[in-house]
């Protein structure tokens, strides 16, 4: 990027003269409800937040939200949102010499302390190169100096960090709510201690389920395959183990939901009602590294989304997570949701349901509101295997055991209209 980039000031007066001439502009203007600007020289931790989709996609995002406010919520810490622009104003960026930048403040992310990327799926692996080259951040991790963000990788996809491990300085393994504040607490160490970027790395390689790909050496075996790999410093573990938050109800966040000025993937409010799956299928890797289950208690449910309607003006609320209706409170949570907002058109919707954990009784409660509500049920890995373990009440004939992962089928789902 040709023109200097000052850490912590507004990019707004470069980037809006460009607006008028891309596609969908108001999804780079920020200004969302419940979105959070903080003054830089107020927290002495600045972390962007980088979904690597477009815009629509990426703000729905639980993951980025929960972090965001968790965050956000700290006295040191500010925490603001990047997502990948389209290539028409990736164009002009490069043409006008406007640097990747925050949609809260248009701040540039290059002048951020931690850039902290959410990788749900491995689809944003590629567009991961395409931030850092727009942010003006060198694209190999080795290439980095203290100038530039700590590039840190979370999410499903970055549990298995490797086809990424030579782009990004750190990878926090598993759930986030708590890990994000240890590393602030690391990185503000350092930088009142005037720590260099080894030093820090070093350092944050002991905040449990850290991993710094860079302090490891990788060993080969004749054929190609991986042999071993090692620390190559005493200060990075063996092995690092996931974080996981082990009571859901002790996190309910988000509190204040994002509300889009643009059309997103999802315009609903969603409540995320358990982490983990019930089936533990061999071939699904949400599942397997999401265990154990841990369910949010009916209260909590019912309190966040009291909450959360009342703080976004939603009115669909999604009760979200890797097979909703596996919930072993389902049924009563449905009900009590029902209950409390029948008649007020609130709609409620499960996205991602096993077919045959579905049951009619399910389909009444979500749609008593009032409201057409809707549900994804997801038929990838069926299979003919008859499911001893589906109880006789299901109205489903004996079904194959069809299952919620990446392919869905939306029956009623909003943006499948
Ligand atoms: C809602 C949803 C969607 C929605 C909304 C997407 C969105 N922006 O969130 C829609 C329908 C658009 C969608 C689309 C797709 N999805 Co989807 N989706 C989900 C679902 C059901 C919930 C996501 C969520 O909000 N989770 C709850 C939050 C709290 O969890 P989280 O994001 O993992 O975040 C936590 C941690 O991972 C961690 N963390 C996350 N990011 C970061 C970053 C940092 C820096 C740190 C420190 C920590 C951290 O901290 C968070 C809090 O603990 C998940 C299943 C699930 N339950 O997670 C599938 C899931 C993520 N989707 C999946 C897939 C495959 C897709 C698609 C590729 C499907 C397709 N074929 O098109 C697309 C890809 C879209 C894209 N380009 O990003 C897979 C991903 C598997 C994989 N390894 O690739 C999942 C896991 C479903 C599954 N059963 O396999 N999806
Ligand atoms: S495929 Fe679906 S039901 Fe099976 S473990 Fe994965 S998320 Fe759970």
């Amino acid at each position: 990027m040709s023109s200097p980039i000052v850490p912590g000031t507004s990019l707004y007066d470069r980037l809006e003269p460009l607006l008028p001439r891309v596609r969908k502009p108001v999804q780079y203007v920020g200004g969302e409800r419940n979105a959070t600007v903080t003054p830089w020289a107020d927290a002495q931790v600045h972390w962007a937040l980088c979904y690597p989709d477009a815009y629509e996609v990426g703000l729905p995002n639980q993951g980025l939200m929960i972090l965001y406010e968790v965050l956000n919520e700290r006295p040191d810490a500010l925490a603001e949102r990047t997502y990948a622009v389209w290539p028409d104003l990736a164009e002009l960026m490069r043409e006008h010499g406007v640097p990747q930048f925050t949609v809260d403040a248009h701040r540039p992310v290059a002048g951020f302390d931690v850039l902290g990327v959410s990788f749900a799926t491995e689809l944003g692996y590629t567009n991961l190169l395409e931030i850092l080259d727009l942010a003006g951040v060198p694209l190999h991790a080795a290439e980095r100096t203290g100038e530039h963000p700590l590039v840190l990788a979370g999410g499903h996809a970055a549990f298995n960090p490797e086809p990424i491990a030579d782009f990004v300085d750190i990878v926090a393994l598993g759930d986030g709510e708590q890990v994000v504040g240890e590393i602030t607490d690391v990185v503000k160490a350092a930088k009142a201690e005037g720590l260099g970027r080894r030093e820090t790395l070093e350092r944050l390689a002991g905040v449990p389920g850290v991993y710094v790909p860079g302090l490891y050496e990788v060993t080969y075996a004749a054929g190609g395959a991986i042999e071993a790999v090692r620390p190559t410093t005493d200060a990075a573990p063996a092995r690092v183990h996931k974080r996981t938050t082990s009571d859901l109800d002790d996190w309910p966040y988000p509190k204040q939901p994002l509300v889009p000025l643009a059309e997103t993937v999802h315009e609903r409010m969603s409540v995320e009602i358990f982490r983990g799956c019930t089936r533990g299928c061999r071939f699904c890797q949400a599942g397997m590294i999401t265990r154990p289950v841990r369910e949010r208690s009916k209260r909590g449910v019912s309190e966040m989304v009291e909450q959360g309607l009342a703080a976004s003006g939603y009115s669909e609320v999604g009760l979200l997570s890797l097979s909703s209706a596996d919930h072993s409170e389902i049924g009563e949570i449905a009900k009590g949701l029902a209950d409390r907002y029948e008649g007020t058109g609130t709609g409620l919707s499960l996205p991602s349901t096993r077919v045959d954990a579905f049951n009619v009784d399910l389909a009444e409660e979500l749609t008593r509101s009032g409201r057409r509500s809707g549900l994804t049920f997801a038929p990838e890995g069926g299979s003919e295997r008859p499911d001893a373990a589906r109880p006789a009440s299901m109205t489903l004939p004996a079904s194959p055991a069809i299952c919620t992962t990446s392919s869905s089928v939306s029956v009623g789902s909003p943006h499948m209209k």
